[in-house]
């Protein structure tokens, strides 16, 4: 019924209520399609004699009032059970990661994995280049997630789950990926969140646990050029690399302060930097998980 196949524990769960509630509404339908049917044929209008009329009939209004709340009741009942299951984050989780999703890309950080730099894995991507989320199969993935700026929503469709990123917050979620999955699958944001919210795209690769362990050694001996350091930056860091983003907000609000109509002249000199918008974002927003 157009449901993407499931890859995780907790996606084949979803696929259940759905189905389940599928079949539930189709038992209802067919019944009343039955009872339509039954009387436009059995009770047509034969005379211009009217039936006998009655007040009230109370046990078919007790059961038309009985049965849409059990039907209720059930629903209610498997849906709130799958929910609960679906939001547990009990289980012990053999990777996590920290997703932040950002205007407009995402980055997962391996909050376990430390590289040779002493820094987390991690995996940052832009609108033009969007990152991948490697994660084992038959393991237990965690996820937390956090934005700098606005609401996002990290939708794998495969895990027939998405969860939203709000600012201020911590969502939480974790899945099992079934055993013996592997490749790559969509991911993308699932919330308008500006003008590059259709680009906010992510890829998820499933490998093995024992291609996941390679990947990860990789990761660690050779972490990649954080492209959140372009070079013409470091002209007006002053040597200060931790937090050129700071630096440059002090500097632009003093300008304004002297001059608040100078915003064209202003803006000016953050143009080097500012050119990947998002890159400073997650910046700012590495260092606030860190510490
Ligand atoms: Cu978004």
């Amino acid at each position: 019924m157009g449901v993407p196949e499931p890859i995780t524990e907790q996606a084949e769960r979803v696929l259940a209520l759905w189905q389940g509630s599928w079949v539930a509404a189709f038992a209802v339908g067919i019944l009343v399609w039955g009872l339509i049917i039954w009387s436009v044929i059995f009770h047509r209008k034969r005379s211009n004699q009217l039936p006998p009329q009655v007040r009230y009939n109370m046990p078919i209004e007790a059961l038309y009032t009985v049965l849409p709340i059990v039907i209720i009741a059930v629903l209610f009942y498997f849906t709130a059970r799958d929910q609960t299951y679906l939001l547990e984050t009990d289980e012990p989780a053999d990777v996590n990661v920290h997703v932040n999703a950002f205007q407009w890309s995402w980055e997962f950080t391996y909050e376990d994995e430390t590289n040779v730099n002493g820094e987390n894995v991690s995996v940052v991507g832009t609108p033009d280049e969007k990152p991948t989320l490697v994660i084992p199969n038959d393991s237990v993935i965690h996820f937390d997630m956090t934005s700098p700026d606005v609401i996002h929503s990290f939708w794998v469709p495969k895990f027939l789950f998405k969860m939203d990123v709000i600012p201020g917050r911590t969502n939480e979620f974790q899945v099992k990926v079934n055993d013996g999955v592997t490749g790559e699958f969509a991911g993308r944001c699932a919330e308008l969140c500006g003008v590059d919210h259709s680009r906010m795209l992510f890829t998820v690769q499933v490998l093995e646990p024992e291609d996941y362990e390679a990947w990860l050694q990789e990761q660690k001996q050779n972490p990649p050029e954080l492209p959140s350091a372009p070079s013409p930056d470091e002209e007006g860091a002053d040597g200060s690399q931790q937090t050129p983003p700071a630096a440059e907000d002090g500097a632009a609000a003093q300008e304004s302060q002297e001059q608040p109509e100078a915003g064209a002249a202003t803006a000016e000199e953050p143009v080097p930097s500012g050119e990947g918008s998002p890159a400073p974002t997650t910046t700012a927003d590495e260092e606030a998980s860190q510490s």
